[in-house]
């Protein structure tokens, strides 16, 4: 990696300043790539370890058309984590090390994950609110200013907005079928609200990276901002299929023109993202035990390689 001097600093500076993306051979702050480093790599282990609720499913899906789309979806965050591990690659740490500080707590993945899918409504409630949930925020994260990461989130963000359709057709279907589907679909969203809110991140007055990610624009709005953006978005899309938003204190300011919402619970979020949420261990035994057994993959690889190429 280069190394930044006080010149490559300034024109480091400056690139930012220009609102231009700062590419791999650019030298760049030591605090600029490990932030990058962080980040990213919780987003590629975000994307691993979100196959696993869904995966759970794959053989239970209600048709083969579901199987199908379920199949697909879940192989795309798949090919989402590769992007992403590829992109925090060019920053200089390798895919072993990463998966090491996943595997060894060191490396967080998002809160959302750490929540049981224990119904067939929980595949739509993934879709139409984590998936919507993370669109919000990567639209954002394509103007981030690392090349590398905003380019592999233009390619994601096009997947995911077929992930957040699907999810909601299995919601809308599932509100206008039978009672009991109705009641499932109503029971998938009270479980899934407050987490998917969360994936935000902490409020902004609590936020330890928000002010230096705006510095370098790695970050375009806050935590917050986004979180606003996706609760109106989504009020509006539960109201469509008659499902109710499990908050007594949501209404709708007129002068705003924004919903309000009543407050979430922070400490049952920092509970689960250091490692005390229902599915916390279950997950990482999970990617342990299936990185484990691929290890021969890994290695046959490896030595083909060294011997043809
Ligand atoms: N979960 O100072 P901030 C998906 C941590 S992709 C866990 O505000 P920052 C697709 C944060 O790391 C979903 N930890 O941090 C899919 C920091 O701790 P640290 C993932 C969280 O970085 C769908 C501390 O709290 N998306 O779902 C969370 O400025 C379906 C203080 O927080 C991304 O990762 C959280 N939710 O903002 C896949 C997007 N929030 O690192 C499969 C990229 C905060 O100092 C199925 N990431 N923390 O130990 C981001 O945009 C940012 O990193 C934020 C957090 C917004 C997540």
């Amino acid at each position: 990696m280069p190394t930044a001097t006080t010149a490559a600093v300034d024109l480091f500076t400056e690139k930012i300043g220009r609102g231009e993306n700062i590419e791999p051979r650019d030298p760049m702050p030591e605090e600029y790539r490990r932030h990058l480093i962080r980040q990213i790599s919780q987003h590629a282990h975000s994307e691993i370890i979100g196959m696993q609720p869904e995966g759970n499913w794959i053989t239970r899906a209600p048709s083969l058309r579901a199987k199908m789309i379920l199949l697909a979806k879940i192989q795309d965050e798949g090919g989402h984590g590769l992007y992403l591990y590829s992109a925090a690659e060019t920053l200089g740490i390798s895919r072993d090390e990463m998966i090491a500080q996943l595997q060894s707590g060191k490396a967080r993945y998002s809160n959302i994950f750490n929540y049981p899918a224990l119904t067939w409504a929980d595949i739509g409630a993934i879709g139409w609110l984590v998936d919507g949930a993370a669109i919000v925020n990567q639209v954002m994260l394509q103007r981030t200013s690392y090349g590398p990461y905003a380019r592999a989130m233009v390619r994601i963000c096009k997947e995911e907005s077929f992930h957040q359709r699907q999810g909601y057709e299995i919601m809308a279907k599932m509100a206008a079928g039978t009672p009991e589907q109705r009641e499932m679909a109503q029971d998938a969203l009270n479980r899934w609200w407050a987490p998917a809110l969360m994936m935000f991140g902490p409020p902004d007055k609590d936020s330890l990276h928000t002010k230096q990610a705006f510095q370098w624009k790695i970050k375009r709005e806050s935590n917050d901002a986004l979180r606003q953006k996706f609760i109106d978005k989504t009020v509006q899309q539960a109201e469509v299929i008659g499902l109710k938003i499990p908050d007594p204190e949501l209404r709708f300011n007129e002068e705003t023109g924004h919903y309000e919402t009543g407050p979430l619970n922070w400490e049952e979020f920092h509970r689960v993202i250091n490692g005390d949420g229902p599915c916390n261990r279950q997950r990482l035994e999970h990617h342990i035990r299936v990185h484990e057994d691929g290890r021969w993959v890994r290695e046959a690889a490896a030595a083909y390689n060294q011997k043809f190429n």
